[in-house]
């Protein structure tokens, strides 16, 4: 089974609590603050691997979780950084936010290392928190907590030539006849269930092929297998257009030829547009020049007789590749929404109001940041706290809402009544 569209889950390490501690030598039990820094968690990145086919692997949901990273220690000891998590997939995948269906990246090439969430940065350690006017802080910084995230993966092959056409046209024994792919060649429909992908060389040039399954009338709405594969030729750069024009199976070829470009054309506009050759395989056949002339008529030239299993007829077919090529701008990864996991930022908050019980909530990037901070039972902890909240405005937020003497007010964890 081929598999190139999968669900993953992500989540990259928090970052490690600061540590709250103080020197002890023998005699003086308070020495001073020495806690450490938390260490930062670790990151997630996605890398490209040319030796993998397909996302067969992630088919149940796979979990990718970067380690934490550890509490900072005493002593003025800085907590571990929590390891990277880094995970591989075939060349052509795209990664999308599932949430957001923002792509996060394309891998496009091999080895190539793409950051998807940054790890949360380590809590400060109490000896950072001294000034002049505090020598024994008393608290520390928490680290910083990350979310998971689901993720899409979806492969669509890169390569720069697709092999188009009916099933059994001979597409396969063309593609293993010009490269050294060695797909499965046999005498019935749908023999190739997967992309298969050929890097075909010539006179010290060359390009990639990319052979998919046949593709037969209603591929487009989902008929045959067609359908799925469809979004592999997506990102070629040109199309040949592989015909038995022999009518070995009875159909007519020029009716062929017509009925895959409608599939094309319903399936995308961008398919429809690329450039296309037509080669008219199985010319070995008797009764292949009768019908190779009558096609010319039909379509007029240029058309590529060639006989995929002897390799007759296919230089000009693909030297007449490489001059297409050449006029076309080179293939691109996918550009990249402008998207990361950020945290969110420290100066946003929210206000909801509970009517029915009249409480208030507070919410956002600087609820999370005072909830880091705060020590609750901490005089000068809490002495930030209120600070923080006049600075940025919350509590004329609140006013402005009409927030009464002794209404209720959650924020995060914390729970007060307000005092004017
Ligand atoms: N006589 C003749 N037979 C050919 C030629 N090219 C391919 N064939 C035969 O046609 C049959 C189908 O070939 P494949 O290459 O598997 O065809 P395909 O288009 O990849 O087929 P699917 O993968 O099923 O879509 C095989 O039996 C081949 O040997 C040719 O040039 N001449
Ligand atoms: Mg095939």
């Amino acid at each position: 089974m081929f598999t190139d569209k999968v669900k993953i889950t992500i989540k990259s390490g928090d970052g490690g609590d600061g540590m709250n501690s103080f020197k002890s030598f023998k005699g003086f039990a308070n020495g001073g603050p020495d806690g450490g820094d938390g260490g930062k968690g670790g990151d997630v990145y996605v890398v490209g691997d040319k030796d993998r086919n397909d996302l067969f692997e992630f088919r149940f949901g796979a979990k990718f979780f970067a380690e934490n990273g550890e509490r900072g220690g005493t002593n003025n000891r800085f907590g571990k950084g929590g390891a990277d998590k880094v995970f591989a997939v075939p060349l052509g995948t795209i990664v999308r936010d599932e949430e957001t269906g923002k792509i996060l990246c394309d891998v496009y090439e091999d080895g190539e290392k793409k950051l998807l969430a940054r790890g949360g940065n380590g809590g400060k350690g109490n000896v950072r928190f001294t000034t002049a006017r505090r020598h024994a802080p008393h608290f520390a910084q928490k680290g910083e907590k990350t979310q998971p995230h689901t993720l899409i993966l979806e492969l669509k092959v890169i390569a720069d030539v697709g092999l188009v056409g009916f099933p059994n046209a001979g597409k396969s024994t063309l593609l293993s006849k010009i490269s050294a792919a060695r797909p499965k060649i046999a005498n019935y429909h749908f023999t190739t269930l997967s992309p298969n992908l050929g890097v075909v060389r010539r006179y010290e040039r060359s390009f990639v092929a990319a052979d998919i399954p046949g593709l037969i009338e209603g591929a487009a709405e989902g008929a045959g297998l067609g359908h799925a594969f469809l979004r592999h030729i997506e990102r070629t750069r040109m199309l040949v257009h592989v015909i038995d024009v022999s009518g070995s199976e009875g159909r007519d070829p020029y009716e062929d030829y017509v009925k895959i470009n409608g599939e094309l054309a319903r399936y995308s506009e961008k398919l429809a547009a690329l450039p296309q050759l037509v080669a008219l395989n199985k010319c070995d056949v008797y009764g292949a020049e009768e019908n190779v002339r009558a096609f010319r008529e039909k379509c007029g030239d240029p058309v590529f007789p060639i006989t995929a299993v002897t390799g007759e007829g296919t230089g000009a077919l693909l030297d007449a590749c490489f001059a297409v090529l050449d006029t076309l701008p080179p293939a691109e990864p996918v550009p990249a929404d402008e998207f990361e996991y950020d945290r969110p930022s420290v100066d946003e908050f929210f206000i909801d109001k509970d009517e029915e019980e009249n409480v208030w909530y507070v919410t956002g990037g600087l609820v999370d940041m005072l909830e880091r901070n705060v020590v609750l039972n901490d005089p000068d902890s809490m002495a930030y706290f209120q600070k923080v909240l006049r600075d940025k405005g919350v509590i004329k937020a609140l006013k402005k809402r009409g927030v009464a003497e002794n209404d209720v007010i959650v924020l995060g964890g914390v729970e007060f009544e307000f005092k004017e």
